[in-house]
């Protein structure tokens, strides 16, 4: 049932760099630079979603580390998971006119109006990880992050391979990620997808969400074996909710990794040494470095470059319980 093109090695796991440092290269005049003045120091208004996960706390170290050795001035601020406290920010770091703003939206929808206003005063808007649903494209300049859709496919083709073999039914349990974040509804989307395709016994026989925390997975997983103690398959959208399941389930009596198998998206450090006991079984990786990326991209926006791609995709690959031991040594977060 696994379909191998879905492997990659598993050894490189670092974020595309390519394409767009290429460009970087090709093009580091900066306005003032090219005017002859004195360098100025580009300002970068950042919202981060929160400090949900460990991938969260990642990406934030991230950013922060890429702008200073960028050399950009970063005004950061954690919104909490609230879409109310991420317009505020953007409102603010218009009126502080920032060069660049950039944030990662907590959900998809109800950007248009704030960004209709960064736009009226002229400040482009890099969104990294999480992409937004606008009627006019143009309101932001482009989207640094990952293909959720084909997480949740390959997280699909994961549980594929752990559970080959198996014989008897297949009762999946689901723990979304925030309702109506992209990677919420991409990773369920192809997921769901696969499963589709996959032996018609499996059935996902409960889902919902635990909001990308290691408390709600936690508490949401405890729930799920009260009503569904047939559960014997998990797909957890993101390590942090796997980790918080893992502990319900120890504390019901079964063992994870091996009554309940578990597959998580992120590969975050806590999440590779889960792995590495057993506890995990496969992860399906989602790189939150995106710092450098983040600020080619807005010194080159800041620059004056309108044609950036509009979508640049991060690079990552799959990992298995047999690869996690060698793996973690290396691993950057
Ligand atoms: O998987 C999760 C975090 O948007 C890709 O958000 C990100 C997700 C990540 O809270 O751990």
């Amino acid at each position: 049932m696994l379909n191998r093109r879905h492997f990659l090695t598993g050894t490189a796991a670092v974020a595309a760099t390519g394409a767009l440092a290429a460009c970087a290269k090709t093009n580091n005049t900066t306005s003032a630079s090219s005017t002859g003045g004195a360098a100025k120091t580009l300002t970068l208004g950042f919202s981060q979603v929160g400090s949900e996960s460990g991938w969260r706390a990642a990406n934030t170290q991230s950013v922060k580390d890429a702008a200073a050795a960028a050399g950009i001035n970063l005004k950061f601020s954690d919104a909490e998971q609230k879409q109310e406290n991420q317009i505020a920010a953007i409102r603010s770091y218009i009126q502080q006119k920032v060069d660049v703003i950039s944030f990662s939206p907590v959900v998809v929808t109800g950007w248009d109006t704030v960004l209709q206003e960064a736009k009226a005063a002229k400040i482009p808007v890099i969104l990294t990880d999480r992409s937004v649903d606008v009627s006019d494209p143009s309101l932001y300049v482009t989207l640094i992050g990952s293909d959720f859709e084909a997480e949740g496919e390959r997280a699909a083709h994961l549980m594929e391979h752990v559970l080959q073999g198996h014989t008897g039914p297949v009762n999946l349990a689901q723990l979304e990620g925030t309702t109506g974040s992209a990677p919420a509804i991409d990773r369920t989307k192809g997921f769901a997808k696969v499963m589709a395709a996959s032996d018609p016994t499996w059935k996902i026989v409960v889902t919902q969400t635990g909001n990308f925390t290691r408390d709600g997975g936690k508490q949401v997983m405890a729930a799920f074996l009260q009503s569904h103690p047939e559960i014997n398959a998990l797909f957890a959208q993101n390590d942090d909710m796997a980790l918080g399941a893992i502990q319900a389930i120890e504390a019901a009596g079964k063992k994870p990794g091996v009554d309940i198998k578990i597959v998580s998206c992120d590969g975050v450090h806590d999440g590779f040494v889960a792995m590495t006991q057993g506890k995990i079984n496969a992860i399906a990786e989602c790189n939150p470095l995106l710092g450098p990326q983040l600020m080619d991209a807005a010194k080159q926006v800041a620059a004056g470059k309108t044609d950036l791609p509009k979508w640049i995709k991060t690079k990552e690959s799959d990992f298995t319980q047999d690869q996690a031991a060698a793996a973690l040594p290396t691993r950057k977060y």
